[in-house]
């Protein structure tokens, strides 16, 4: 049962720290880091990492997509 709540607070801590790199980078409002976006923190980003992070290929980076990022 611990560790049931370990896992579970582990992973909100992980939310909440993806969902901060992910506003971090947002500079439209949108909550979501486009790539032009994180172009302007990471210039050297390639494209085609970007479209490997994008998992559901809707062209931004949500807080999810963001926590596997975060997470390699
Ligand atoms: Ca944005
Ligand atoms: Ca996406």
């Amino acid at each position: 049962m611990e560790n049931v709540i370990l896992v579970a607070a582990l992973a909100a801590s992980v939310a909440y720290f993806a969902n901060a790199v992910t506003t971090k980078f947002d500079r439209d409002g949108d909550g979501m880091a486009s790539l032009s976006e994180l172009l302007i923190a990471y210039p050297e980003l390639k494209e085609e990492l970007f479209r490997e992070m994008d998992t559901d290929a809707d062209g931004l980076i949500n807080d999810e997509e963001m926590a596997i990022a975060v997470d390699l």
